[in-house]
């Protein structure tokens, strides 16, 4: 399993669950000299960062980009692949494919986290899941140029009301023929929505494709009541070798997070 850690450059995101903020080659200094394998970022958009620029910097460091987040296109442009407006899902389509785009390259995949929207008002449940299926095939082809899946993270009930379990997630999947897309298993929603998380990544297995690696508080891992004893076992049964990312509150500090996050990653995933 491989290690990563967020960065945001993201100002309207300010208090989210992310460890480092605004400052990329700080970030990517502190991540290598703690021994992070990468770094996932999270971005507002792809003209944020040049990408000449970033791949210097990630070589400079020895370290790998691990996704990019698409959160910005909710956060800022308050885009949703479920908009009612055909035209607002188009925009939110385009400006996934333009995350892919900027992640490709590196060969990190994009993240559908609260792009997915939610159902309700004139919208039913169907009807999102179906502009859901729709875009997440579209997107999932697209990202194919790149020979990446894309990421597709179930959230839990006060994020979506669409997908909020592994198993729920799998069965979307298969039962719409969703193609080249992977789920995302975010132990902090995990938390909130599976009977039983170690069952809930085994229900995922061969459709898992990014963890994010958090606790029970969505401080940093180790810091809540998470038993990751389990968790570590249930990843290592189904043969997990992919990312477990550092999605946390920069609790009590951006540093500490990050070692904090990394001493628990060595303890039970390494
Ligand atoms: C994003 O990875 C996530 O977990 C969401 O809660 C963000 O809205
Ligand atoms: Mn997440």
């Amino acid at each position: 399993m491989k290690s990563a850690v967020t960065v945001s450059l993201v100002k309207e995101a300010e208090g989210g669950p992310f460890v480092f903020w605004h400052d990329l080659p700080a970030a990517c200094q502190k991540a290598a000299d703690l021994g992070y394998d990468a770094i996932e970022l999270f971005a507002p958009g792809p003209d944020a960062v040049d990408p000449a620029e970033l791949k210097a910097l990630l070589a400079q460091h020895g370290l790998n980009l691990a996704a990019v987040g698409t959160g910005a296109g909710m956060v800022i442009q308050k885009l949703s692949l479920t908009d009612p407006d055909a035209d607002k899902r188009a925009q939110a389509i385009h400006f996934v494919k333009t995350m892919i785009d900027l992640g490709g390259p590196f060969g990190a995949p994009a993240i559908i986290g609260s792009m997915q929207g939610k159902w309700g008002g004139d919208v039913t449940k169907e009807q999102a899941l179906g502009w859901l299926a729709d875009a997440l095939k579209e997107l999932g082809q697209h990202a194919s140029q790149y020979k990446i899946p894309l990421i597709y993270e179930p959230l839990n009930r006060y994020e979506t009301n669409l997908i909020c379990t592994m198993s729920d997630g799998v069965y979307f999947l298969e039962q719409a023929g969703i193609a080249n897309v992977v789920l995302l298993a975010d132990l902090f929603h995990m938390n909130i929505e599976e009977d039983d998380i170690a069952h809930g990544l085994k229900a995922a297995a061969k459709h898992l494709g990014h963890v994010h690696f958090v606790d029970s508080s969505r401080k940093p891992a180790g810091i809540g009541h998470m038993d990751y004893e389990p968790i570590a076992a249930a990843l290592k049964e189904i043969g997990y070798d992919k990312y477990a990312s550092a999605e946390a509150f920069p609790w009590p500090n951006p540093d500490d997070a990050a070692k904090q996050t990394i001493e628990s990653f060595n303890k039970y995933l390494k």
